[in-house]
């Protein structure tokens, strides 16, 4: 952590020799030094509402740096949903790595300037960004001679894993689940020390399971490039083939969470946009999103293994043709993906959310959150606090623990915003003494009246 304090206070100082930011974008590609320093730039602009962590290293020890947005930065705030983006996993894809570079930059500024919609999201709800997951890929990419990058150049961390296929592949347990019983959910629980354990998991891959495990994220996308769509669960294939269908529990959900992005960008949602290149089969692809496996079977993604290690619904991104293009075209990205991406930060605030908390007013932690129709629990975080995201509709929602009665509540949802239902959970003890202390009234008033 030491050593993160100084790369901090050396970034800040260096800014403030430089005169301190301006709060402009420059649309420029930021090597791992710059992107640090263009981190804390934000940081000095906007103190109060942003912190720079960090939530490991690379193979090659570079930082895996997440520039935090939110009112109280460094602090979950009870009943506040966390929200994350994650670019550049692939280090030779690069614009979604800019992209939270520059949006990282426009959320200080639109802060500072007012605008209300972005005070709102800032106050309301904690966003972490992640530029890059695999800073010595895309170094070794960027490294590159010419403006032509090689397309696998830079693909792999450092040791030549891709780290989208280096997640525990827990699609595979759900699928068997599925036909002969079994959880629906948090597939990886009590786990953790298998992972730090698990030789075949690359230091970033660690990282991030440990950082989907700490904080309670509720919506998330992965940024990549190569193609021009947003893809939603699952990646990997039911049945093992190469192309099918693959949907999740949360389908319908995905599919409105996947729209709300590509919706907002003119070239993602363009019906009449023509394959990136000539032989590509993107028959998958309709109003700009896509199931993953319908594409091509994925397996040991990161998507997935959110939603299946965690609450996390994370959604992946595929932002441009051109997986390094060329500097002179980031300006027109960032036009291109501006109001997605913002757009695609409010859709956490969706669904059901609230407390679950026993009688006493004491919150229940890792209470099961379960939807009738949809084979998919959640659990409420430290404080009882949760959040189910759902499309609108009439739900039965049941909150429920061991050792608690299960309580059942009938829920109408709206597009948005989430609509607010707290669960108070009586102890199977407490309902034990309570009907052992009527049958002793009745047993009182029942001698009286027969003169036992
Ligand atoms: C993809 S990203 C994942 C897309 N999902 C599916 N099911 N096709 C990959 O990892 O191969 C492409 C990329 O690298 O951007
Ligand atoms: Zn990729």
């Amino acid at each position: 952590m030491k050593q993160l304090f100084w790369i901090v206070l050396l970034g800040a100082v260096a800014v403030m020799v430089r005169g301190g930011s301006d709060g402009e974008i420059s649309f420029e590609y930021h090597r791992y030094e710059e992107m640090r320093k263009a981190l804390v730039s934000v940081w000095l602009q906007c103190p109060t509402i942003s912190r720079i962590y960090t939530i490991g290293e690379s193979f090659e020890g570079r930082e895996l740096l997440v520039l935090e947005m939110s009112d109280n930065p460094g602090t979950h705030e009870p009943g506040e949903p966390e929200f994350k983006y994650i670019a550049n996993m692939h280090g030779n894809e690069a614009v979604g790595r800019e992209l939270l570079i520059y949006l990282a930059q426009y959320l200080c500024n639109q802060y500072q300037q007012g605008n209300d919609t972005i005070i709102d999201l800032i106050h309301s709800t904690r966003i972490h960004l992640m530029p890059s997951m695999n800073p010595d890929g895309f170094e070794k990419a960027a490294s590159q001679p010419g403006e032509i990058k090689d397309w696998f150049v830079g693909r792999s961390n450092a040791q030549g894993v891709d780290l989208n296929r280096n997640f525990p592949d827990l699609d595979r347990i759900i699928y068997i689940n599925e036909r002969e019983g079994g959880a629906n959910n948090h597939l990886l629980q009590n786990m953790k020390k298998a992972v730090d354990e698990n030789s075949k998991l690359a230091p970033e891959t660690k990282a991030v399971i440990h950082w989907i495990m700490d904080i309670p994220f509720v919506l998330s996308a992965n940024l990549h490039g190569g193609d021009v769509v947003a893809n939603y669960p699952y990646d990997e294939t039911r049945t093992g083939s190469a192309h099918e269908y693959s949907a999740s529990p949360d389908d319908v959900m995905f599919k409105s969470l996947a729209r709300s992005y590509s919706m907002f960008n003119p070239v993602m949602s363009d019906p009449n946009r023509p394959t990136c290149r000539k032989n590509d089969d993107d028959s998958s692809f309709k109003e700009g999103i896509t199931n993953g496996g319908a594409w091509y079977s994925v397996p040991g993604g990161m998507q997935d293994f959110n939603y299946l290690s965690s609450n996390c619904f994370e959604i992946t991104l595929e932002l441009s043709c051109d997986k390094f293009p060329s500097e002179d075209t980031l300006k027109t990205y960032w036009d291109q993906n501006r109001n997605s991406l913002v757009n695609y930060i409010e859709q956490v605030h969706r669904g059901v959310k609230g407390f679950v908390r026993d009688l006493q007013g004491n919150p229940v932690s890792n209470a099961t959150i379960s939807v009738e129709g949809i084979n998919h629990d959640i659990t409420t975080a430290k404080d009882g606090d949760y959040w189910r995201l759902l499309a609108p509709g009439n739900y039965k929602v049941a909150a429920s623990a061991p050792g608690y009665l299960t309580v059942i509540k009938k829920v109408a949802v709206p597009h948005s915003p989430a609509t607010r239902v707290d669960f108070e959970l009586e102890s199977m003890m407490e309902r034990k003494e309570e009907e052992r202390e009527e049958l002793m009234d009745w047993w009182k008033m029942m001698s009286q009246t027969l003169n036992f």
